[in-house]
Parts: C-alpha cells; sequence; structure tokens
C-alpha cells in the first residue's frame, strides 16, 4: 500500500496556515534558519529491516498485526515511513533474517520508494537451522577454528549480498564473552576475535567500510569481547583504514557519557556511525529522545562540533541508523517518532552558538557555557523539522497522515493480524 502525494497535499493543506505561524516566530529570530532547513532536508536515516514488526521479551509478545511477511513488504513498509517525513532514504538489512531472493527486483522496489541500502548486518548471534556447528560459545571468539572459520565465512556471505544490492558497508556485532568467571580466556578470545575480523575485512571491497559494534552485556553477563569503545576502537585501530567503531546508545554501563565517547572517537578519525535508540536501564531499544533527550542534543551538539572540525559533511560522512524493538507501541509509529527526535536533536545542535561556548569554555566560565547549550537545546525547532519536510514533500505531521489515512488498519487488512516479521 502507497500514500500518494494527494494525500499528502491535502494533509498539508489543512496544516499549512497554522505551521506558516509558527515558522514566522522562529524564522524571525533564528538568523540561519534557512540553512538548518536545508541540512534537515538532506539527512537521512536509515530504518533497520529488523524492527518493522513487533518486538518482545522472553515475558512475551503482543503482536499489533499487519507486520511485514517478506524484505518486499519490508521495503514497503519503509517506503511508507519516508513518504510521510522524507528523512528515512535507507534500509538496513540483517542476514539472514532478510536474504534477497532476486537482487535486481528488490534494488527496483527500494528505488521505486526512494531508498538506498545501508550497512548490512551480519548474525552470528543465533543457530541457523543447517548450521552446522553452533554459536553457544560463541563465533569468532571460539576456542574452535571451525566455528570461527564458519562466522568469517558468514560474514563475507553478507559482504556479497550488499554488493549485489550497492550497500558499503558492514556491521559486526558479537554476542561473544562468557557468563562466568573462568569461562573464558580474555587475551585468546580478543586474539582469536581481532584474527577473525581480519580475515572479514580483507574481504571488504575497496570502498566499504567495516563497523564494529561494541555492547557491555547480555546476552553474555560477565564478560563481552567487544564490551567497550575502547576495545572497539582497538579492534578497528589494528584492522585498518576501513574499520570503524558503532556507536549503539543502549549498550552502554549506565551512567555512561556517551557524548564525550563520541567527542574523542570522532577526534580520532575512527566513528563509523550509530544505532540510535534509548534507554533507561539495559540495551531498552526505546523510542530514540523518549528517556534522555538531553543526552541525544548533547551527543549531536559533539558531533556538529567535531564533524565541522574535521570538515566533514554531516548528512554522507557517518552511519546514521536507528536499532529500536517495538513492544508496545506500533513499530511505524515508533519510527516515525525516532526519527523527529533525530532531526530535533540535530537541528537543535546546529543552533549552538559555537563561537560563544568557546569563548565561554576559555574563560571556564561554567554558567555561561550552560546558558549557550541550553539555549539552543530549549528551542523549539519543530516548526524547522516540519518545514524540511514540507520542501521535501513529506507530511507536516507523520503520525497524525499515519492514523487519518488508517495505514496500520489497511496493512492488518491485506496482511491479516497473525503474521511476523522476521527479526527481533
Ligand atoms: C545488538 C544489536 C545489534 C543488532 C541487534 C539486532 O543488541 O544492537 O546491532 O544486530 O541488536
Ligand atoms: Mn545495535
Amino acid at each position: 500500500m502507497n500514500i500518494d502525494k494527494n494525500q499528502i497535499a491535502e494533509h498539508n493543506q489543512q496544516l499549512m496556515a497554522a505551521h506558516q505561524r509558527r515558522l514566522s516566530q522562529v524564522i524571525d529570530y533564528l538568523p540561519n534558519a534557512v540553512n538548518i532547513v536545508q541540512k534537515l532536508v538532506d539527512f537521512q536515516v536509515a530504518i533497520p529491516s529488523w524492527a518493522l514488526g513487533t518486538g518482545g521479551t522472553r515475558f512475551g509478545r503482543f503482536s499489533g498485526g499487519g507486520e511485514p511477511r517478506n524484505l518486499e513488504e519490508k521495503i514497503a513498509d519503509i517506503g511508507i515511513l519516508h513518504a510521510l517525513n522524507r528523512s528515512s532514504g535507507a534500509i538496513s538489512l540483517h542476514i539472514p533474517w532478510d536474504i534477497p531472493k532476486d537482487y535486481a527486483a528488490i534494488r527496483a522496489l527500494a528505488e521505486e520508494h526512494g531508498l538506498a541500502f545501508d550497512a548490512m548486518n551480519s548474525n552470528t548471534f543465533q543457530d541457523q537451522p543447517d548450521q552446522a556447528l553452533s554459536y553457544k560459545f560463541g563465533s569468532m571468539q571460539h576456542v574452535d577454528k571451525a566455528v570461527r572459520r564458519q562466522a568469517v565465512e558468514h560474514n563475507i556471505e553478507v559482504i556479497k549480498h550488499g554488493v549485489e544490492l550497492g550497500s558499503k558497508s558492514l556491521t559486526v556485532w558479537l554476542a561473544d564473552g562468557s557468563s562466568f568467571p573462568g569461562q573464558l580466556n580474555f587475551r585468546k578470545a580478543f586474539q582469536n576475535t581481532l584474527e577473525s575480523l581480519q580475515e572479514v575485512y580483507e574481504a571488504l571491497p575497496d570502498d566499504w567500510k567495516m563497523f564494529v559494534e561494541y555492547k557491555a552485556f547480555e546476552p553474555n553477563f560477565y564478560s563481552t569481547t567487544v564490551g567497550d569503545w575502547g576495545q572497539s576502537l582497538l579492534y578497528a585501530s589494528k584492522l585498518g583504514e576501513k574499520a570503524y567503531t558503532l556507536v549503539d546508545l543502549g549498550h552502554h554501563l549506565p551512567n555512561a557519557n556517551i557524548e564525550q565517547i563520541v567527542a574523542l572517537l570522532l577526534m580520532e578519525g575512527k566513528l563509523g556511525g550509530f544505532h540510535f535508540n534509548d534507554s533507561k536501564y539495559g540495551d531498552d531499544d526505546l523510542t530514540t529522545g523518549s528517556i534522555k533527550p538531553y543526552q541525544l542534543f548533547l551527543i549531536f551538539s559533539e558531533l556538529v562540533e567535531g564533524m565541522d572540525a574535521r570538515g566533514m559533511e554531516h548528512a554522507k560522512d557517518l552511519g546514521w541508523m536507528i536499532d529500536a524493538s517495538h513492544n508496545l507501541k506500533d513499530p511505524l509509529e515508533d519510527l516515525l517518532q525516532s526519527v523527529e527526535a533525530i532531526l530535533i536533536a540535530y537541528a537543535q545542535a546546529l543552533l549552538v552558538d559555537r563561537a560563544a561556548l568557546q569563548q565561554a569554555q576559555a574563560a571556564n566560565d561554567v554558567v555561561r557555557a550552560q546558558e549557550v547549550l541550553q539555549e539552543a537545546f530549549r528551542t523549539d525547532v519543530r516548526p524547522l523539522v516540519a518545514e524540511a519536510r514540507l520542501r521535501a514533500g513529506a507530511a507536516l505531521n507523520p503520525i497524525q497522515l499515519f492514523r487519518q489515512q488508517d495505514i496500520r488498519g489497511k496493512l492488518i487488512r491485506e496482511r491479516g493480524t497473525k503474521t511476523v516479521a522476521t527479526g527481533l
């Protein structure tokens, strides 16, 4: 099911007067508003193919119905998101949950929806039915060379799928680790993992990147072999210039200063990209900006400052991806909220008066420094984000139009209530 331009135009017509009133108020006192709107139009967030159905926990899963049954329907669902906000212009596939059967057909379908293929994701954290050797005790860290070999071959297969689709990067997240003291030799686990990643690295096409995603805990609960930014940076530095770290916001220990981690990885030229979500306790995979919006703003403030310092292009030079799981909300509404929160944090970060902040920092004027940051954070940039959508041909209020058009209802009538999308 598609959303056609007339539905969007009619929706925008209803909201235009109120939007223009709000926009004119903001534009009056924001000198670089037009420049910010263009940056928002250019900023695209990749949608995870594994987050278009209802997520669950070990305690239960409450399906909402109308979930995509195959890769084609997942691309169509992301097409709906992109039609509504024109900021979701890429899909990130997870193998083997989304193995494309016909590359040309899948590329053509994605193109029809204006979607590119972002990072490919490998999976050596589950045993597949036809798999020879188990990953119960890890994959690339495994004491058995044959298991490590199997994991390397899987990642090389994932690269091959990505090359066929036009993707330019591979994300490797390893669940590897241990749950009890004494279970693992940390040094050997690191060296086995590095040796295995090196074999995958050598299979990367010249213009590809490899993202090494770290995580503090789960599914292992004593040690994780790529457990924090330092370990990920160690791997990426030893692997070579095509290897980078990937920051999943939910993969940190409580109260970690993620914006400082981002600033340092960017300074080292080893920050590859993000998995945006939010959390209060562990890897909760909640809606981006729903729990700690100020942290998200501070992260984008470091990104803007650090990327400008390196002359990097905001929209293109880092991997912007969402990684979430929807236990309670409609997956598409949840993703629309996440994209909105990311664009709001980015717009606020673009508002920071960098000269005034540097002046305050140079003078150790702590109060002034905070005032400069919070002036930007406390600015309502939603009219700018809405104006960016309007200029890009999207809906002024995506969730309102999603509901007015009863999109979920139509998907349920088309697909039924019991369909289950592959993924988490
Ligand atoms: C691990 C992770 C990783 C994905 C998975 C779906 O927690 O963040 O990025 O492979 O979620
Ligand atoms: Mn992730």
